[in-house]
């Protein structure tokens, strides 16, 4: 296998586009004869972590478990990518410091909340705001954004960027390293 192995951690609020992009980049990376995996919170909570609620030590856990096994992937010289909300940002942070300097490429979805309320492709929003789920992520419980990540992703005026600019973005700065 020729390829070193890293985590790409994409964190950003519910309907921000993380799924989307996890999943634009994986074509890419396939196209270009890459290995990659995804592990995406809403799929890792059905199994792994079925376990765990929406409180902030259970979303610590969760994070914790995704990021060990991030690290395993990437080891193993997987490109491991993970979509999760990951809202705070010492959890994040201490992902990241359990792998070696430069194999934690974390990719912020810098979405406004109103634009991801707009789309809210579940319903989930919705029913946060009746307030039939409670503790949802930018409604009534807290995200913290990135200070320091590698990438960010914006939207280019008033639209998000197609999936395959925001992945071209990913593998731009991948190239470079
Ligand atoms: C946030 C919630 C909640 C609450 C259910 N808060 O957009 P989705 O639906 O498909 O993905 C979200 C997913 C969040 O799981 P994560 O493992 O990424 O979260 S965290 O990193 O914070 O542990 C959302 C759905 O689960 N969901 N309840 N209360 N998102």
């Amino acid at each position: 296998l020729k390829q070193k192995g890293c985590v790409i951690w994409i964190t950003g609020l519910s309907g921000s586009g993380k799924s989307t992009l996890a999943c634009a980049l994986t074509r890419a990376l396939h196209s270009r004869g890459k290995l990659t995996y995804v592990l995406d919170g809403d799929n890792v909570r059905h199994g792994l972590n079925s376990d765990l609620t929406f409180k902030a030590e259970d979303r610590a856990e969760n994070i914790r478990r995704i990021g060990e096994v991030a690290k395993l992937f990437a080891d193993s010289g997987i490109i491991c990518i993970a979509s999760v909300i990951s809202p705070y940002r010492k959890d994040r942070d201490a992902c990241r410091s359990k792998l070696p300097e430069g194999d934690f490429i974390e990719v912020y979805m810098d979405m406004p909340l109103r634009v991801c309320e707009a789309r809210d492709p579940k319903g989930l929003y919705k029913l946060a705001r009746a307030g039939k789920i409670t503790g949802f992520t930018g409604v009534d419980d807290p995200y913290e954004a990135p200070l320091n990540c590698e990438i960010v992703i914006q939207q280019e005026g008033e639209v998000c960027p197609p999936p395959e600019v925001m992945a071209e973005k990913v593998i731009c700065y991948l190239d470079a390293k």
